[in-house]
C-alpha cells in the first residue's frame, strides 16, 4: 500500500512539474533603432494577422498538431516597428534574426527569408491558436514559420527575445 501511494505521489509530481517559464513579453534588440518590448496587449494593437489551417510537423515526420488558425502579428511587422539599423544596401544579405525562448530553444531567420521571400508572409508571432489565447504550456507568446516543410522546429513556444545580428 505504501509503495502504491509513493508511486502515485511521484506520478502526480511528474505531471505537475511543468518544466518551463512562460514569457509575458517579447524583446526586440540588437541592430535596431529602438529596442522594444511587446506584451500581448501591445501585440494586439499592432497589425493583426490570422493564418489558415496547418499541420505542425516535427523533424521526425510526425504530425504533432493540426491547427485551424494562429492569430498574432507577422515577424516582419515586429521588426519594422523596431526599425533595422543597416548602413548599406549590401548589408541586408548578412542580417539575421535570432529568436529565443525562455527554455533556451532557439532558431534563426535571415533578412531575405523574412522580407524577400513568400515564406515571410507566414512567419507569425502568435498569442492565439484556434481562436483561444495560448495556455501556459502552449507558450503564451510563440512563433511559427508555417510554410517550412517541417514546421515543428521553427515553432518556438515561450518566445522571449528577437535579436537582430549581422554575420
Ligand atoms: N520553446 C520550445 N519550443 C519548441 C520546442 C522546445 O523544445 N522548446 N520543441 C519544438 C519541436 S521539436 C516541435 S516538433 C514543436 C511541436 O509543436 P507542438 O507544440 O504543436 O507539439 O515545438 C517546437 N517548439
Ligand atoms: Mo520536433
Amino acid at each position: 500500500m505504501k509503495k502504491i501511494v509513493f508511486v502515485l505521489i511521484l506520478a502526480i509530481n511528474l505531471f505537475a512539474n511543468e518544466n518551463y517559464k512562460i514569457s509575458t513579453e517579447v524583446e526586440v534588440s540588437g541592430l535596431v533603432e529602438n529596442t522594444i518590448k511587446l506584451d500581448i496587449k501591445e501585440l494586439e494593437k499592432m497589425s493583426y494577422f490570422k493564418s489558415g489551417s496547418t499541420p505542425v510537423v516535427c523533424m521526425s515526420g510526425e504530425t504533432k498538431d493540426n491547427v485551424d488558425s494562429f492569430e498574432g502579428v507577422l515577424l516582419r511587422d515586429i521588426i519594422d516597428k523596431a526599425i533595422l539599423k543597416v548602413n548599406s544596401r549590401k548589408e541586408y544579405n548578412n542580417i539575421y534574426f535570432k529568436v529565443i525562448a525562455t527554455d533556451g530553444y532557439e532558431a534563426i531567420f535571415s533578412y531575405n527569408e523574412v522580407f524577400n521571400t513568400k515564406l515571410g508572409d507566414n512567419i507569425i508571432v502568435f498569442y492565439k491558436k484556434n481562436g483561444k489565447y495560448l495556455e501556459n504550456y502552449q507558450g503564451k507568446i510563440a512563433l511559427i514559420s508555417i510554410d517550412d516543410i517541417k514546421n515543428g522546429p521553427r515553432h518556438i513556444r515561450w518566445l522571449e527575445k528577437i535579436i537582430v545580428g549581422k554575420i
